[in-house]
């Protein structure tokens, strides 16, 4: 795939940046390959700087779920700029986006924006470790939760012990108030509480599991969470950071019926943005200062801008309301790539929830990250190349999930389908 201006512009920005990108996911290694660069977006379509186009299935990492470059996004963000970029003082579009993601998440009852969903994780936990006078974290193995320290820790020696650092730089004290035990695996939540009574302040947890691959929960897991962590004065977060707005318009606590304590947001509210959120109860996050002594604060939370972008988005999806159809799009995928691939000797275990879908190249059932240890990557860098040269760009790793925006119509799935059938080829020749 000739990329001329792709591989002048890496070159470059390898004397810039660490690996050449701003967010390591970005560089392309997990498919040992180098990354092209985007001169701009269009609906469902991405076109590099060599001018190539690619259906685009990775959307910001999920942010985009109109398609790129949406007219009312633009005119939204448009207008916002035309009166001033950011001012560090209250503005009306704030309001407006509170207003809209409490009307589509009746559970966060009060909401903090903030910049990131590093940021809006990262402060419901010192939330919560605030309220509870608790100190240890538990969270799923494969779950990502952005890079705060508490989160970047790799499971202990044995189920449900305390984790060790996951990154050089995490401090070993800070890395064993984290507890990592499966997804899909209330046996092991229920042995952390029973391990550690009274010394959980919080479980916090993907719904529907996004950074290793998109797997979702099992029948009655998040119910059980919210039993267990209710049983034992724990709260409940769940990281909506992907699942929000996307899942379904009220996110996945809106399509499982199960209720957190607090709730973290990001991606779909600013479009594209840089944007996140934390919220949930009055109670809890009345201990945010100002109103109370947690700290927590942002030069550039509530930028008008993105909450002009982020608002216009919600107001979008609340009228069109096209999760069913992004949903159905992404079981056509899911079949269809499984499908051809059976038909090449090849087993995939996949599904799709709202606007995320994904297939993994393993025989099922896939439940929690472990199952995931017997995919075969290979296959997946393989067929990666092969759809992205015939112009089908999915997430550059296997542990991320796939997207849609409403801008995917039938065409773009009937193409990827086509792609995909001669990319199984490729990759299994
Ligand atoms: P940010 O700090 O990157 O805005 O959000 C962190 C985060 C929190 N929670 C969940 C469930 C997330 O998925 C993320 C970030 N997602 C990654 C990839 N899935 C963003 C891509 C990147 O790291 O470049």
């Amino acid at each position: 795939m000739s990329t001329p201006r792709s591989t002048e512009l890496f070159a470059r920005a390898l004397r810039l940046f660490p690996g050449g990108v701003n967010s390591p996911v970005r560089s392309f290694r997990a498919v040992k390959g180098t990354p092209f660069f985007v001169a701009r977006g269009s609906g469902a379509r991405l076109f590099d700087v060599d001018g190539r186009a690619y259906i685009d299935y990775v959307l910001s990492w999920g942010a985009v779920i109109l398609g790129h470059a949406d007219p009312r996004v633009t005119a939204a963000a448009q207008r916002a700029v035309e009166k001033g970029t950011h001012y560090g003082a209250p503005v009306p579009e704030e309001v407006e986006l509170g207003e809209l993601v409490q009307r589509c998440m009746p559970g966060l009852e009060r909401v903090r924006f903030v910049n990131s969903g590093t940021e809006a994780t990262m402060s419901a936990v010192r939330l919560a470790r605030a309220v509870t006078g608790r100190d240890l974290l538990l969270k799923f193995d494969g779950a990502y939760h952005g890079h705060a320290d508490s989160f970047l820790v790799r499971a202990g020696s044995g189920m449900a012990t305390l984790a060790l650092p996951g990154s050089p730089g995490v401090p070993e004290a800070l890395a064993r108030l984290t507890v990592v035990v499966p997804f899909n695996d209330l046996d092991a939540v229920r042995d952390v509480f029973r391990r550690y009574p009274g010394a959980v302040a919080a479980v916090i947890v993907e719904p529907i599991l996004g950074n290793a691959g998109l797997i979702p929960p099992c029948g009655g897991f998040l119910e059980g969470l919210r039993e267990l962590t209710r049983e034992h004065g724990a709260l409940l977060i769940f990281d909506e950071v992907i699942t929000g707005f996307r899942a379904a318009l009220a996110g996945a606590q809106g399509r499982f019926g199960v209720v957190p304590d607090l709730t973290t947001l990001g991606k779909v509210i600013g479009g594209g943005f840089p944007i996140g959120a934390y919220g949930g109860r009055a109670d809890l996050m009345a201990n945010v200062a100002p109103e109370g002594p947690v700290d927590q604060a942002g030069t550039l939370a509530g930028n008008p801008v993105a909450m002009a972008a982020g608002a216009a988005i919600l107001r979008a999806l609340a009228d069109e309301r096209p999760h069913a159809a992004l949903e159905s799009r992404g079981r056509r995928l899911v079949d269809g790539i499984g499908e051809l691939a059976r038909r090449r000797g090849l087993e995939t275990w996949g599904d799709a929830v709202g606007g995320m879908w994904g297939v993994h190249f393993t025989r099922g059932p896939v439940r929690n990250f472990g199952d995931l240890a017997r995919a075969d990557q290979e296959v997946f860098s393989r067929f990666f190349h092969a759809c992205l040269r015939r112009g089908v760009y999915l997430p550059p790793s296997p542990f991320e999930t796939c997207f849609l925006s409403s801008a995917h119509g039938d065409p773009e799935i009937e193409s990827t389908l086509d792609v995909v059938e001669a990319a199984l080829d490729e990759a299994t020749s």
